[in-house]
C-alpha cells in the first residue's frame, strides 16, 4: 500500500517517505526526475533530481540524504564522538555507503585509520557517481573499505577502535541488527580503552521504543552514555537522534578544543552547539532514564 501511494504522489511530481515505521505523517520533496533506479541484493536504491535539495538518495523509499542538509546529520554523527575524544587515531565506520561521515571524520588530523564496513557496495557505487561532494570521503587513503554486514566484522575486532560511528539506515531490512544488544556488546569490545561509540538513534517523537531500548542498552554496557540531537529538515519529524556511549569519561562536551581551520570548514558543528545538543525536552529525558 505504501509503494502505490508513493508512486501516486511521483507521478504528481513529489515524493512522499510513506512507511508503516511513522504511520500518519510523511516528508513530501518537489522531483523533477528520477535519476537512477536498482534493486541491489539487499534493497531498492532510489536517485531523485529534487526542485529544491539537490540530488536525494532513498533506500526502501526512505529519504537517506539530500545534498542541501546532509552536512548537519554528517558533521553531528563524526564530530560528536570525534571531540569527545582525547586522541582518535583509530576509527570505524559501520554503514553510511555514501561516504559522508568518512568524509567528515577525515577533517581530524589525530586520525591515523579509518576502517569502512557495508553490508551493500551497490550504495558506494550509486553514491560515487551521483554524491561525488559526499562521497569524497572515499577517497582519503587512511579508508579501509570492507564489504561485510557491520555485526560479523565487529565480532572479530577486539580493543581496536577509539571511535566506532554507525550510520545505519532505520530498523527494518539490512540495518535491523545493528539496533540490538549482541551488536551493542560487539561494539564494545572492538573498543580501546576510553573508547566511544556513536549509533544513529531514531526519534524521540517517532520511535520512544527504540531510543529507551539503546538507552537502555547503553547504560548497561558501558561507563557513560548520552542522547544527542541533531535538526535534518528532511527526516521525518524534521530531526534524528544521537545515541552516545563512552568506556571513558562523559560525552556530553568537547574533550579538547576545536582546531580553528577544521571550524571554519563546518556549517552546524561547534563546540557549542556540542553541548546544547545534550539538553533534551524532559519527555525525552524521561526516555532515556527509564
Ligand atoms: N549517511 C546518511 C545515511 C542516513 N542514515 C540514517 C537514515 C535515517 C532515515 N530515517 C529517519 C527517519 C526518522 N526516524
Amino acid at each position: 500500500m505504501a509503494a502505490e501511494v508513493q508512486e501516486e504522489y511521483l507521478h504528481k511530481g513529489w515524493f512522499s517517505e510513506i512507511n508503516e515505521m511513522w504511520p500518519g505523517i510523511a516528508v513530501s520533496i518537489g522531483v523533477d526526475k528520477k535519476l537512477f533506479s536498482a534493486k541491489s541484493r539487499y534493497q531498492q536504491i532510489d536517485v531523485y533530481q529534487t526542485r529544491s535539495h539537490g540530488k536525494m538518495l532513498v533506500l526502501d523509499g526512505i529519504i537517506q540524504l539530500t545534498e542541501q542538509d546532509e552536512f548537519a546529520y554528517h558533521e553531528m554523527m563524526a564530530h560528536l564522538p570525534l571531540m569527545a575524544h582525547p586522541n582518535p587515531e583509530r576509527v570505524l565506520v559501520i554503514g553510511g555507503g555514501d561516504g559522508g561521515i568518512l568524509r567528515e571524520a577525515g577533517r581530524h588530523d589525530t586520525v591515523r585509520r579509518m576502517d569502512f564496513c557495508e553490508i551493500d557496495e551497490k550504495v558506494i557505487e550509486v553514491s560515487r557517481r551521483f554524491f561525488p561532494e559526499t562521497a569524497c570521503g572515499f577517497n582519503d587513503e587512511r579508508v579501509h573499505i570492507h564489504i561485510e554486514d557491520g555485526d560479523t566484522f565487529v565480532n572479530r575486532c577486539k580493543s581496536c577502535y577509539d571511535v566506532i560511528i554507525v550510520d545505519s539506515s532505520d530498523p527494518v531490512g539490512p540495518g535491523e541488527a545493528l539496533f540490538r544488544r549482541p551488536f551493542y556488546n560487539g561494539l564494545k569490545q572492538a573498543l580501546a580503552p576510553g573508547g566511544i561509540i556513536c549509533t544513529q538513534g531514531e526519534s524521540s517523537f517517532l520511535h520512544p521504543e527504540w531510543v529507551r531500548e539503546l538507552s537502555q542498552i547503553t547504560r548497561e554496557l558501558f561507563e557513560a552514555s548520552a542522547y544527542a540531537t541533531v535538526i535534518v529538515p528532511t527526516y521525518t519529524g524534521g530531526h534524528i537522534s544521537i545515541c552516545t556511549a563512552s568506556l571513558g569519561p562523559a560525552l556530553t562536551v568537547p574533550a579538547r578544543p576545536m582546531d580553528k581551520d577544521l571550524q571554519a570548514r563546518l556549517k552546524y558543528y561547534s563546540p557549542e552547539v556540542h553541548k546544547a545538543a545534550f539538553a533534551l525536552p524532559p519527555f525525552a529525558r524521561k526516555l532515556v532514564e527509564a
